[in-house]
C-alpha cells in the first residue's frame, strides 16, 4: 500500500524529470503500480483511512511522485455538479485545449510540497486528453472545471513541472487574462 512515506518531496530529482512513456500493453508490474496509485488517492479521501494511515487528502497522483519515472497518473475528483471523475491512465496526452484559461481562486497545493505556496495557477479551461486505461483501452476524455485543472497538474508532473512554475513571480495574485475563476 502506498503511504505518505512513499511520496517524494521537493528537491527530489524525480520531480524535475520528463517521465518515460509506458509501452502498451503495460506490464503486470506497471498495472499493479497504477492500481495502487488510484487506491492511494481514494484512500486519502476516506476520513477513517486517512487518519489511520496519516494520509494527506489528494485528488490526484502522478508516478514520479512515488519515484517511478513513467507516464502514469491517477485522479479521483468530483466536479461542481458532484460528478465523479475517476481515472487511472497510462501515457495521458493533451491533444487539444481551449484558448480560454481557468484557475482555482485559492491556488493549488501538491503532496510533494510541504508548504503553502501563494498565487494563482493559470490552466487551460478545457482540454481533450488521450490515454490508455488499466484495461488497455485507448480513451479520449473531455474535461473542464476542476477535473481539467487536476489533469493538467498531474500531466505537468510527468514533464517535471510543478504548479508554482506557472505562478506570476512579480504578482502571484494577478488575475490571469481571459480566465474563468473556479471556487473549490
Ligand atoms: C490542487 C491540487 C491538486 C491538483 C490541482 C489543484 C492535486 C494535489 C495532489 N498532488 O500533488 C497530485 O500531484
Ligand atoms: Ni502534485
Amino acid at each position: 500500500m502506498i503511504t505518505m512515506q512513499d511520496i517524494v518531496r521537493e528537491g527530489h530529482p524525480s520531480l524535475k524529470m520528463v517521465a518515460q512513456p509506458v509501452n502498451i500493453p503495460a506490464s503486470d508490474e506497471e498495472k499493479e503500480i497504477l492500481r495502487q496509485m488510484i487506491e492511494f488517492v481514494k484512500n486519502s479521501q476516506d476520513p477513517d483511512l486517512a487518519e489511520k494511515y496519516d494520509l494527506r487528502p489528494g485528488i490526484g497522483l502522478a508516478a514520479p511522485q512515488i519515484n517511478v519515472n513513467k507516464r502514469m497518473i491517477a485522479i479521483h475528483v468530483k466536479d461542481h455538479k458532484d460528478k465523479l471523475f475517476s481515472y487511472a491512465l497510462f501515457n495521458p496526452k493533451i491533444i487539444s485545449h481551449s484558448v480560454e484559461k481557468s484557475y482555482l481562486t485559492r491556488g493549488e497545493g501538491c503532496l510533494s510540497v510541504d508548504r503553502e505556496v501563494a498565487g494563482l495557477v493559470p490552466r487551460h479551461a478545457r482540454i481533450k486528453v488521450k490515454a490508455t486505461t488499466l484495461d488497455g483501452e485507448e480513451v479520449t476524455i473531455r474535461l473542464k472545471g476542476m477535473p481539467s485543472i487536476v489533469f493538467q497538474h498531474e500531466i505537468d508532473h510527468l514533464n517535471g513541472i510543478m504548479f508554482y512554475d506557472h505562478i506570476n513571480i512579480e504578482d502571484p495574485y494577478a488575475i490571469p487574462e481571459n480566465a474563468i475563476p473556479i471556487e473549490l
